[in-house]
């Protein structure tokens, strides 16, 4: 899954691809590169970020989506309405970082035969990264994964359409997400794929010493070990690369 955030801010790409034309182009050059699916987001959630409109979003999001309507696309929303319009433009999955847990999100995916990530988050953008506290962060993360695919399978939406993800760097320190990574093969009996989002996150920089730029080969490390742990999508900014890894991994695990 490749990355296109059409955002002014965020952390690693913000105001690369704001204009529509320069993210059409991100999303075909990731989808050159052997990104299955591009992932387009009109909100930056990194920690902090301050959340925007819905018309904004929709703005940024919807004349791009409307000319790549040849590729696999996700839409990295937690908005019921930019949900729907997604869809209608052509979208294939909705990546939700709230786990359709806003009002009427859950439904906006039932009525249609996308694809769903859910993903867990402790907190809100703004405030989750202020101490966030887990007793065990591993099988926390794995019961609230587990009750939003009960919760989901109940309102309708196939088990075979759900993806879930434990949220990296969301509501979590680097010691958690260490935590998580290590031990990502106790989320593999959910039952769905696993998706991670590690790259050019903060751990690698707290890791590293390096800015979000200068994190491609920490990013390539991590996402070793997420498949290594069992995930079978990687979200990266970094197609090319990453594929290498993947070619390599799966040669090694044949
Ligand atoms: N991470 C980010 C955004 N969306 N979605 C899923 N499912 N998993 C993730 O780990 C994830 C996500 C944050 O990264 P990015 O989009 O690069 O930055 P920003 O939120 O600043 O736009």
């Amino acid at each position: 899954m490749g990355v296109v955030n059409v955002t002014p801010d965020s952390f690693s790409d913000g105001g690369r691809f704001l204009d529509a034309q320069a993210a059409i182009a991100q999303a075909r050059r990731l989808a050159e590169e052997g990104a299955d699916i591009v992932d387009l987001g009109g909100e930056s959630t990194r920690p902090g970020a301050a959340p925007v409109s819905e018309e904004e979003e929709l703005r940024r999001i919807v004349p791009v989506l409307e000319q790549v309507g040849d590729l696999c696309v996700s839409v990295d929303t937690r908005r019921p309405r930019v949900m729907e319009r997604a869809l209608a433009a052509g979208a294939s999955m909705i990546n939700d970082i709230q786990a359709l847990g806003a009002p009427g999100a859950m439904d906006a995916v039932a009525r249609s035969q996308c694809a769903v990530c859910l993903m867990h988050m402790k907190g809100e953008p703004a405030t989750m990264q202020r101490e966030p506290h887990y007793d065990d962060v591993v099988r926390e993360v794995r019961a609230f994964l587990s009750q939003r695919i009960a919760e989901c399978e109940k309102a309708g939406i196939a088990r075979g359409r759900i993806v879930a993800d434990p949220g990296f760097g969301f509501g979590k320190t680097a010691e958690h997400n260490l935590a998580l990574l290590k031990n990502l093969r106790m989320l593999e009996n959910l039952g769905v794929p696993l998706l991670a989002g590690l790259s050019r996150k903060s751990t690698i920089g707290k890791l590293t010493g390096r800015p979000p730029q200068e994190r491609l080969a920490g990013s390539l490390a991590m996402a070793l070990l997420a498949l290594q742990g069992g995930a079978k999508i990687l979200r990266v900014h970094d197609v090319k690369e990453t594929k290498d890894v993947i070619a390599v991994w799966q040669a090694h695990d044949a």
